[in-house]
């Protein structure tokens, strides 16, 4: 059967990615952290087949050859999965997600972990965790740590060809099932600069990208050892740092990329007057203007009071540790 159908949830990273080494084989300049979500999610429903061309439907939107997302996105995927079954095989997708696409939430890490896991499995390739982490890869880097739920690092690896670039988790959901993203959604509207690009003007212009590239390596050993430990104050505290980098980083790239709102801001500077009274919770913002508030599970009703209550706040929706890629049975066609 060349037909099925796999979830994925996207992730939010604890230590970003934040610039690539090679471009084709999606390789980063970093290791990163994550932690696979619960709420976010995306079912995907893929067959291979001798179809005319290939066909993409995400969230009952037509993507075919021409749209950005087809060209630059899945359809270079499509051609790295027929260079390995070295077959011309054309593709029908069908995709849906649960939140808002191309808003900063993760989307393309969730979507390419349905569709790898999906295309393993209608292609008969292989579907342990490793395999697909690297398949997923090629797709978005960040897919590749929607495989495995719960708590994850993506290695940088070191060999050319990209097949030690995995991610594996550091532990499953059920070891810290207290830890909470609360996901605080300023706008829906898609983001002005995709990730893709950004990284690469960050590469090619900022003076401080060094400085990130130095300091990261000790953040991932601070955030690993803070998970296995489950010390909230080391991960929360180390993460705000690593995400304020690497918005330093966007920031101060010709021409500057300034992902973040007035109501972005506003969340992070309560997040820090909260902190101070003892309400302990820290911010990481990604490509985009939400803020993902980080808090354990016996302050999220005071948070989410207290975040629902700022300025330009739409929606928030509790994160919690989740599950990685699974196939599903039922199909979306
Ligand atoms: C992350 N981001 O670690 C970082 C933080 C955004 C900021 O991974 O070019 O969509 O497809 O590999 O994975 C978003 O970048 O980029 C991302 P590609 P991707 O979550």
């Amino acid at each position: 059967m060349s037909k099925a159908t796999a979830t994925a949830h996207s992730n939010i990273a604890l230590v970003k990615y934040w610039g690539k080494r090679n471009s084709e084989l999606m390789l980063p300049q970093n290791g990163s952290i994550s932690m696979t979500v619960s709420d976010l999610n995306v079912n995907t429903t893929v067959e291979f087949g001798s179809f005319p061309e290939d066909s993409l439907v995400i969230n009952n939107q037509k993507l075919n050859k021409g749209t950005e997302e087809y060209d630059d996105y899945v359809g270079i995927f499509l051609n790295v999965v027929r260079n390995v079954v070295k077959k011309d095989l054309k593709a029908k997708i069908v995709s849906e997600s649960n939140f808002p696409i191309a808003a900063g939430l993760a989307s393309s890490a969730a979507g390419f972990a349905a569709l790898a896991l999906a295309t393993s499995k209608a292609l008969n390739l292989p579907t342990d965790e490793k395999s697909v982490s690297i398949l997923a890869r090629r797709g978005s880097g960040s897919a590749s740590r929607s495989i495995s739920g719960g708590f994850v690092e993506w290695k940088r690896g070191e060999k050319e060809d990209g097949t030690d670039s995995v991610a594996v988790q550091i532990a499953p959901k059920d070891h810290w099932p207290e830890f909470r993203m609360l996901t605080t959604i300023v706008t829906s509207s898609a983001k002005k600069v995709k990730s893709r690009a950004g990284m690469a003007q960050t590469l090619k212009t900022c003076p401080y990208y060094k400085g990130w590239l130095e300091s990261v390596n000790q953040d991932l050993d601070i955030v690993r050892k803070g998970i296995i430990e489950k010390d909230f104050t080391s991960v929360g505290q180390t993460s705000e740092f690593n995400a304020l980098k690497m918005h330093a980083t966007m920031m101060t790239t010709k021409p500057p990329i300034i992902y973040w709102m007035p109501s972005t801001l506003e969340i992070m500077q309560s997040v820090m007057a909260w902190r101070e009274e003892g309400l302990e919770s820290y911010f990481t913002m990604d490509a985009g203007p939400q803020v993902k508030v980080m808090c354990l599970q016996k302050d999220v009703l005071e948070l989410k009071k207290r975040i629902s209550e700022l300025n330009g706040v739409q929606q928030v929706i509790e994160c919690k540790p989740g599950d990685g890629a699974r196939i599903l049975d039922r199909h979306l066609f």
